[in-house]
């Protein structure tokens, strides 16, 4: 019996991938086929992949020509595999050309031809593409349309900015006004990444309009405008997503799962600090400058109110004013106290400080690097040094096109709330009201 083995991610299975089934069947005699994992597509920067792996698997079964399904997880799994099922042919499309040649070691490689004219991408764009528009001034945009370039599902198609001055990678786009309510008639939805003191009114007006949103945290300056947001969202059925883009991160997610699954215990305390001296808004008037709570409270206090809960005993705060901007915060600390934990809360845009994370608990503690907010590795570690555990998890671009790809799976699904909960979200604007 002559054996064939291949793999594929098989994203909105279509002809294409069913002819490259059939003629590696024809190969031999039995086929097994390897349906990549997301997390190894994620590693391997296939990251725009809609179909869960459940999906994808029972789509290739359903096919009825596999005679057996396994998962692909890691790189160099293909060598065990052929070891392990002792394949004789190893085959893919040609658009892998000389890419598995190494194969021939283990096993003869054939690539069959590709079938032009169709690819999941393709499917991806013309089935659910999102319009978005930018809103606001900072350089940040910049990268943020470049990552967006990254995610097939979601199409940048203008701007509204009262200063583009420093947007010049955005001056490309064909549609860029100041007027607001235009933008909003030409999008889907919009990032939002103007001044905090805007977010409340510009979701709210995006919401109304019956469009998608996705803000830079705080999504509003108190609590009661985030929970007008929240209910807005669900009467006029749109996404309103946090954009705090650690959230989304491969390493911060599998962080929190770890720490939540109980590897270091009950966690006892946290230490948190975000500094960083060139933040948004450096505009040279006070208006448009972020203070250090604006620019990094949401992100430091996420790990607090993700890890403790938002349901603190009290805070307490202590601010260095900026010298520069009148009635900024230059840095602040915050001591946030629970009824059997404490949070240590510094966030800087005129102090630089080491920028780490550091979760305590009684069996061990978790240390994260800075920037630990767009970090690819983390530590859990233990009284005993032997078993301590490092963990890598490759990160592209900061996190901006994850959290892209959650927009428009958020849009296309409606779970908005799945990496940030609402709790969350409001407790951060209830935090800043008071700070
Ligand atoms: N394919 C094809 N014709 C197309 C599209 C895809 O023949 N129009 C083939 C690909 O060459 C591949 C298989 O169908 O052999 C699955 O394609 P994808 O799902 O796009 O996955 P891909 O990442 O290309 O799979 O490690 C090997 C890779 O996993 C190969």
């Amino acid at each position: 019996m002559i054996r064939v083995i291949t793999y594929g991610t098989y994203d909105f299975l279509h002809h294409g991938h069913i002819r490259l089934l059939e003629r590696a069947k024809a190969l031999g005699d039995y086929l097994i086929v390897g349906v990549t994992s997301d997390d190894f597509d994620k590693m391997r920067g296939k990251i725009n992949v809609q179909q869960t792996l459940e999906e994808r698997v029972a789509a290739v079964r359903a096919t009825g020509i596999a005679d057996k399904v396994i998962i692909e997880e890691y790189e160099g799994q293909k060598i065990d595999d052929i070891r392990r099922y002792r394949v004789d042919i190893f085959t893919v499309g040609s658009d892998w050309v000389g890419h598995f040649d190494y194969i021939n070691e283990f096993c003869k490689v054939v690539y069959l031809p590709r079938t032009d004219g169709i690819s999941s991408s393709g499917i991806r764009t013309t089935s659910s593409c999102v319009n978005i528009g930018l809103v606001g001034y900072s350089s940040f945009l910049n990268k943020f349309y470049k990552e967006s370039k990254y995610v097939n599902a979601v199409n940048v198609i203008g701007l509204c900015s009262h200063d583009t001055s420093k947007l010049s990678d955005l001056k490309e786009l064909d549609f860029i006004t100041e007027n607001y309510c235009e933008l909003l008639k030409l999008v889907d939805a919009v990032y939002i990444h103007s001044h905090p003191k805007y977010h409340y009114e510009q979701c709210r007006d995006a919401i109304e309009n019956g469009k998608h949103v996705l803000c830079e945290s705080p999504i509003a300056e108190n609590e009661d405008q985030c929970k007008t947001l929240i209910n807005l969202a669900k009467q006029n059925n749109c996404v309103l997503m946090e954009g705090i883009r650690t959230a989304y991160l491969t390493a911060y997610s599998r962080l929190l799962l770890l720490l939540k699954a109980g590897k270091i215990g009950r966690i006892a305390s946290i230490d948190v600090t975000c500094t960083s001296l060139s933040t948004y808004g450096n505009f040279g008037n006070s208006s448009l400058k972020w203070g250090a709570m604006e620019a990094w409270g949401p992100t430091a206090l996420l790990p607090v109110l993700q890890l403790l809960g938002t349901d603190y005993k009290s805070i307490n705060k202590y601010i260095i004013p900026s010298e520069e901007y009148v009635g900024i915060d230059g840095f602040t600390k915050l001591n946030i106290d629970y009824e059997n934990a404490t949070a240590t809360v510094k966030v800087g845009t005129d102090i630089k400080s080491e920028s780490e994370l550091i979760i305590s608990g009684v069996k061990g503690y978790a240390y994260v690097p800075a920037p630990w907010w767009k970090t690819d590795y983390f530590e859990i570690r233990f009284e005993n040094a032997a078993d301590n555990k490092r963990y890598f998890y490759q990160v592209e671009g900061e996190g901006i096109r994850y959290e892209l790809v959650q927009l428009a799976t958020a849009i296309r699904e409606g779970n908005a709330d799945y990496y940030i909960s609402r709790a969350v979200t409001e407790a951060i604007s209830r935090i800043m009201e008071i700070v």
